[in-house]
Order: structure tokens, then C-alpha cells, then sequence
């Protein structure tokens, strides 16, 4: 006998969004005929699959809808997102009656996209729906809450919210924005919703293997083979506090990659070894520069010791150049990394 009853009651997602708001931005939508969905710059995988999703379930609804961002998308998305070779970069036809602008509040995030066709997109109303924290809203109506994690997330409640059937497609892409912005329901501005909208997306067809595996673990053959030749260098020292590994041009020879290219996550592997507070990730990339990648944990802020040679990033990464040979640039960065470990 099996422990568990074969079937589950259907999701039910709550009404969660403004009910002023989520009306307003229906009543958008249906007095549209041709809508043109917005990505932002350098669009991601939440950008992409919101515009996606939307497009499909609109569509189903008989809308006519092109999707359209600034950059082109990247490769690696096309085996999970449905429908991005249908993305364009450039816009042309009839003039159109709504744009939504999905995961950026700033109308400059999306580029020149509203100036270069300004006679197609001229009075036309914008719709802008976000979970950036930094923003007030580029539209006449604007859904904007932080508290959502992705831009997906918060589309999916609005689209429950209103009734509009999120099929199959649409909830791949849906599915696949929130596993990109949450890096697989791990960054803390996961919630319970954000859980619960993921179980609903999946009872429509939608598989997180299909987005994690691309985005997260597959590799090339030469990146495996380069992860292996650094992490073969690896050191500690200060019972293990302190941990580097270097890549050097014969690594990257010997994987048969140009010299240079890629630090294949090694700097965010080194940061994971049990007991390490700070990582560094050395790439000498010619014969008198080395490029650095620090991590910290605890208390230890990365640019304490970037800023020190010149670099930058944030307090748990950051980065900085260094002119001189591989064992000049580690003798300087252990040095500043043992002197902090030792404040
Ligand atoms: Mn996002």
C-alpha cells in the first residue's frame, strides 16, 4: 500500500494583488487588440519568461501580443522558454494600443525600445508590472510589490486573480522566471507564496528540472575540465579561514579554452568550503596581470580588501586587477586577506 493518496486538491493561489489595481490593469488589457510586452535591457530569464507567459495566456484570450526587448536574448533559455525565438528586437507593423513593461519600473530599463518607435507606440497607455524595490512605475497603471520574487510571481497571481487560464506554455515560462530570480527557491525573498505559485505552475505542466538543469548544472566539457585543473591548485591557510585557487594560462591551454575566459564559479565554490570566511580566486590572464575574485562569509567584507588594489563589488563579492606575476598577486592578497582575518 502506498503512503500517499494519489491525488491532491487543486491550488487554489489567493487574491492577493490591490483589487483597484488588478481591475484597472484587466480593464487595460481588454480594451487592447495588439499589445507589445516589454523586456527590460539584457533581458533574464524573469523578464522573459513574464513577457513570454503573458503572451501566451493573452494570446489564448485572443490578443494579439509581440514580445519585444532591447537586447537579444541569450541562447541558454530557448530549451526551457516556449516561444522566445518569436522574441524580436525591432518593431514594425500597425501601430499598437497597449504596452506592458514587465520586470523593470523605469522606462529608460527598456532601452531606446520607446523612442526608436515612438510613431507606433504614440498615446499608447503602459502597463507596468514589477517586484523591484527601487521603483515607483513607468505606467498609468503599475502592479509594483517587492515582496513578490520575481516579476513572474507576481504576474502569475494577477493573471489567477482575474480568471485568465495560464496554460501549459505559459506556466514553463512563468515557472522558469521565479526559479531564476530565486536561484531554485534559495534566495531569501523566497516566501510560502512564492512556494505555493511555483505548486500551482507545476500542476499546469510546468517542470523545475527542465529550468534548473540548464541554468545551473549543466557545463561544456572544457569548463569541467578547467574547474577540475583549478581546483587542483587549491590552499588554505589560518585553519582554513583563508582558501585560494589560481588558474593559469596552461589551465586554460590544457581544457582548450582562450586564456582569459571564465572563472567556471570557482570563486563561489571556495566560499562554500567548510570553515572559510574569505576566498580568492586568482586568473592570471598574461604574464603581468592577474584578475581577482574575492568571497567572503561572517563578518568579512570583500572590499576591504579590493579597495586596496584599486577594485570594487559588494561586502560578500568583489573584485580587483593586479599588475605584476601570479606569485606577486598572491603574496599581496593573502597578505591583506591574512592581516584582516587577523584584525
Ligand atoms: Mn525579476
Amino acid at each position: 500500500m502506498r503512503a500517499m493518496r494519489e491525488t491532491v486538491t487543486p491550488i487554489v493561489l489567493p487574491h492577493v494583488i490591490d483589487p483597484t489595481l488588478a481591475t484597472a490593469a484587466r480593464r487595460l488589457v481588454d480594451d487592447a487588440r495588439r499589445i507589445v510586452i516589454f523586456g527590460h535591457q539584457h533581458p533574464d530569464a524573469d523578464a522573459l519568461g513574464s513577457a513570454l507567459g503573458l503572451a501566451w495566456a493573452l494570446g489564448a484570450l485572443g490578443k494579439e501580443c509581440v514580445v519585444a526587448v532591447p537586447d537579444p536574448p541569450d541562447a541558454v533559455y530557448a530549451s526551457f522558454l516556449p516561444g522566445l525565438d518569436s522574441v524580436v528586437t525591432a518593431l514594425e507593423g500597425d501601430p499598437f494600443d497597449l504596452v506592458i513593461a514587465l520586470d523593470a519600473g523605469a522606462l529608460s530599463r527598456y532601452g531606446d525600445l520607446t523612442t526608436r518607435y515612438a510613431s507606433l507606440l504614440a498615446d499608447v497607455p503602459i502597463l507596468n508590472i514589477d517586484h523591484h524595490l527601487t521603483t515607483t512605475g513607468c505606467g498609468v497603471v503599475n502592479i509594483i510589490d517587492p515582496r513578490a520574487a520575481a516579476t513572474a510571481e507576481l504576474l502569475t497571481l494577477w493573471l489567477t486573480q482575474e480568471q485568465i487560464p495560464i496554460d501549459e506554455n505559459a506556466a514553463k515560462c512563468l515557472l522558469a522566471g521565479i526559479i531564476t530570480d530565486t536561484r531554485s527557491f534559495e534566495f531569501d525573498s523566497t516566501t510560502p507564496l512564492t512556494m505555493l505559485v511555483g505548486a500551482y505552475l507545476m500542476e499546469r505542466g510546468a517542470r523545475p528540472v527542465e529550468v534548473v538543469k540548464p541554468m545551473y548544472r549543466m557545463k561544456k566539457y572544457p569548463s569541467a575540465k578547467l574547474f577540475g585543473l583549478a581546483i587542483s591548485s587549491l590552499q588554505s591557510a589560518i585553519a582554513g579561514h583563508l582558501v585560494w585557487a589560481a588558474i593559469t594560462p596552461a589551465m586554460w591551454e590544457a581544457a582548450a579554452l582562450p586564456v582569459g575566459t571564465g572563472d567556471e564559479g570557482i570563486p563561489s565554490y571556495l566560499i562554500d568550503i567548510e570553515g572559510a570566511e574569505i576566498a580568492i580566486c586568482f586568473r592570471q590572464t598574461s604574464l603581468d596581470e592577474v584578475r581577482i575574485s574575492v568571497r567572503t562569509a561572517g563578518k568579512y567584507d570583500a572590499t576591504v580588501i579590493t579597495t586596496q588594489f584599486g577594485g570594487g563589488g559588494h561586502a560578500r563579492a568583489g573584485g580587483c586587477r593586479y599588475q605584476g606575476t601570479l606569485a606577486e598577486a598572491e603574496a599581496a592578497l593573502l597578505g591583506a586577506a591574512r592581516a584582516y582575518l587577523a584584525e
